[in-house]
């Protein structure tokens, strides 16, 4: 198939599932029945999960396991032990023993330690932190911004004391399209998470982090493999039914979101069920039937009572999810039910008989059917 028809025919299933007006199942032959007109339903199963980091925060009460009983920081605790600012080793009271632990952890830079014993904030421990102390001694003042759990430093957010932790790739956001006849991108609408097969599908990173690499994995393989890397990529679907398209964004520390995202990839072919009556040719060996020949309505469908009858419906075209047969007796309530695109069947009683094959299209109530006549006798 020529690129443009290929690219017609994805524009007229893409105005199909839009308008839902408009179906393809009604244009077909006379025996065709239709007993619904539901459009495929739309998948849109996503499902995130992240890994990564974020930035150290500095709480003196939860260093001290104090428990928070107030939303004033300052009263954190009955006997309000560690919330003084300058009794760095939380005795509940300020003294000249606390300058003590600020000498003993001079240039250290644990962020624990900058916490606790960093008392001008300036994010060294240094002998200017034990005049905080002095100045301190006695009192039980409240602590500052930085030392109370709000993650900022004198009004500044976050508190740049502590470096950021490697962070997570942002959830990517993707915008998915098709090239027309003309070269346009046609945007396909989120709400439509329907891919015709064969046409091949734009995919495009829309907040995309330089920082970040993506990689794409296409749930049934084709051309290099189902996978690709990049924020723009393309792929086409290859297989009819259900399938999953799972981006991973990662940055250069390792820390990634994975992202899976269900579609259904439909049949350019409109749903038609087409089948061929065969008459087995000759005996089978070891427990197979032999080949087969179809026959014509030409030289008429007559069979010998329990001669296997061979119904093919491989050939039929559409998003299938499942083939059902009824074989009726004619003037009788006999009915035999099959299930498969290709069922063998043989018939005891001389008579006429009707062949039913029904296929219903993936995610959806619509069937069509078709029927024809045969003979046993
Ligand atoms: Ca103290
Ligand atoms: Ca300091």
């Amino acid at each position: 198939m020529k690129k443009e028809e290929r690219v017609v025919l994805f524009f007229m299933a893409i105005l199909v599932l839009t308008l839902a007006v408009f179906n393809f199942d009604k244009s077909f032959g006379v025996n065709i029945s239709i007993h619904d007109s539901d459009n495929l339903e739309s998948v849109s199963n996503k499902v995130t999960e992240s890994t990564g980091g974020s930035r150290y925060v500095c709480n003196i009460n939860s260093l001290n396991s104090i428990p928070v009983q107030d939303t004033d920081i300052h009263v954190c605790g009955l006997n309000q032990t560690g919330c003084c600012f300058g009794d760095v080793d939380g005795n509940g009271v300020v003294t000249a023993g606390d300058r003590g632990l600020i000498l003993a952890n001079f240039g250290r830079t644990d962020g624990e330690l900058i916490c606790r014993y960093d008392l001008d904030g300036n994010g060294v421990i240094t002998p200017a932190d034990r005049g905080y102390v002095s100045a301190n001694i006695g009192f039980c003042s409240r602590l500052p911004d930085y030392q109370n759990g709000s993650g900022c430093r004198r009004g500044d957010c976050p508190d740049t004391r502590f470096p950021e932790e490697c962070s997570v790739p942002e959830v990517p956001i993707y915008q998915i399209s098709f090239t027309n006849s003309t070269g346009t991108q046609i945007v396909i609408s989120p709400s439509i998470m329907n891919f015709i097969e064969e046409i091949s599908v734009n995919f495009s990173i829309l907040n995309i982090d330089p920082s970040v690499t993506y990689e794409w994995n296409f749930g049934s393989c084709f051309g290099e493999g189902g996978w690709s890397e990049g924020n723009l990529t393309n792929y086409i679907f290859s297989r009819v039914g259900t399938q999953v398209v799972s981006l991973v964004a990662r940055n250069n520390c390792g820390n990634s979101v994975a992202q899976n995202s269900t579609y259904n990839v439909i049949s350019r072919f409109p749903l038609t069920p087409i089948f061929q009556i065969y008459r087995q040719v000759g005996e089978g060996r070891n427990g197979c039937f032999g080949s087969w020949t179809p026959v014509s309505p030409s030289t008429s469908y007559i069979f010998s009572p329990n001669e296997n009858i061979k119904f093919g419906g491989v050939t039929s075209t559409g998003s299938i999810s499942n083939a059902t047969w009824q074989f009726k007796r004619f003037n009788s309530t006999d009915i035999f039910f099959a299930d498969g695109q290709e069922v063998i069947q043989g018939f005891g009683v001389p008579s006429n008989y009707s062949a039913n094959l029904t296929i219903q299209r993936i995610g959806t109530s619509v069937r069509n059917s078709l029927v024809k006549n045969f003979i046993v006798g």
